[in-house]
């Protein structure tokens, strides 16, 4: 029987899928804490984990190397889903992607949006940003970042960023607010489409099996 890999990111999305996947059964042969391999046995022979960045799930999954994979809805629709089938929305890493303002701006923004004024956005999502500006016909000037996206309007980076919020710890200890939902954002079950055409049995097996323990 073929083996199937499923692709993961380390961090929230591995540690809040691994409990699901334990309820339909999978579960890992080694302890992974003290180990930095990147493939994972599973109990199940025919099924192995790998860990790759959160970016990197779907393209893993878009190129095949992965049959399957687990990735944020905000990765999937910032790269767009070509050749990935989507079939499970899970309850798992459950967040949204704001537009956030510095607590003391509020004015400022609503200014700037409404003027025909230049916004500078600061973000990791080149196209989820522009296309929620094209939409409210704000001009932008974006400047893309990889990390501590709240920093930037508190340096004069950016008026506003686009980002994730959780529980809204981050933006509160940075005096930030949110002033626009754009997208609620969870974690999707991705799947290879060639691979599920040509190796439907066990894929299909698995979709079910997991869709099972999402709705129950
Ligand atoms: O961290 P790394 O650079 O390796 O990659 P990554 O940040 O893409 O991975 P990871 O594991 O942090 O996130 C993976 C996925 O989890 C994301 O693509 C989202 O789909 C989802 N997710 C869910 C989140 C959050 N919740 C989240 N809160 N991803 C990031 N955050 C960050 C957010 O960017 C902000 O800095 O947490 C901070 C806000 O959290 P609160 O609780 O303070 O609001
Ligand atoms: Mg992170």
């Amino acid at each position: 029987m073929q083996t199937l890999t499923l692709a993961l990111s380390k961090g929230r999305i591995f540690d809040e899928a691994m409990p699901l996947l334990n309820k339909i059964g999978i579960h890992l042969i080694h302890d992974i804490k003290h180990s930095r391999k990147l493939i994972l046995a599973t109990c199940e022979e025919t099924l192995k984990i790998i860990l790759v960045r959160a970016q990197d799930v779907p393209v893993y999954v878009r190129y095949g190397a992965a049959q399957l994979g687990i990735a944020g809805l905000d990765v999937l629709l910032e790269q767009g889903c070509e050749g990935i089938y989507q079939p499970i929305s899970l309850p798992i890493a459950q967040c949204k992607l704001v537009v956030a303002a510095p607590k003391d701006k509020l004015a400022d923004y609503a200014t700037l949006s409404q003027q025909g004024r230049r916004l500078r956005v600061a973000s990791k999502y080149p196209r989820l940003t522009e296309n929620h500006f094209a939409k409210k016909g704000v001009y932008l000037d974006f400047i893309k970042l990889y990390g501590s996206i709240e920093l930037a309007p508190l340096t004069g980076l950016s008026d506003v960023i686009v980002d994730l919020l959780e529980t809204g710890q981050t933006f509160k200890a940075n005096g930030l607010v949110e002033v626009e939902l754009i997208h609620p954002i969870s974690a999707q079950l991705i799947v290879n489409q060639t691979a599920l055409k040509f190796n439907s049995v066990p894929i299909n097996a698995f979709i079910q099996k997991l869709r099972k323990v999402v709705h129950e």
